[in-house]
């Protein structure tokens, strides 16, 4: 059994974040340590520790995860420019919370990172 982290409670609200969606599958609430004018993190309501866990089971809460950074980019004002979803698994990417989660970066240029 995978240990909860952070973002569980963050989940049940049992710590203050600026949460800007929750539904039955994901929520998403604004990054504490912003890389961007927008920084979003968009996670699933049930513990997944890495990209490398996910399971077929899964691809419901995936695909809200995706929806929802759409629907928050355009309520951000930064779906026209564009955005980007970024998801880190382990250390070669430096993952720091073991609660799978979509970054959504927006409001600025953001410089490539794969050429
Ligand atoms: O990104 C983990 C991200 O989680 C990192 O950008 C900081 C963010 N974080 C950590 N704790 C909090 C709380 N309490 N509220 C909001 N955001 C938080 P990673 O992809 O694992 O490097």
């Amino acid at each position: 059994m995978a240990e909860e982290t952070i973002f569980s409670k963050i989940i049940r609200r049992e710590i203050p974040a600026d949460i800007l969606f929750q539904d039955d599958l994901v929520t998403a609430f604004r990054d504490i340590s912003a890389q961007a004018p927008s920084h979003i993190l968009i996670i699933p309501n049930h513990l997944i520790p890495t990209v490398n866990e996910v399971k077929a089971s899964d691809e419901k809460a995936l695909g809200r995860m995706v929806t929802v950074a759409a629907k928050l980019a355009a309520e951000e004002g930064i779906a026209e420019d564009g955005y980007r979803l970024i998801m880190n698994c382990n250390k070669h990417a430096g993952q720091e919370v073991f609660h799978i989660h979509m970054h959504l970066l927006g409001g600025e240029p953001l410089g490539r990172m794969l050429n």
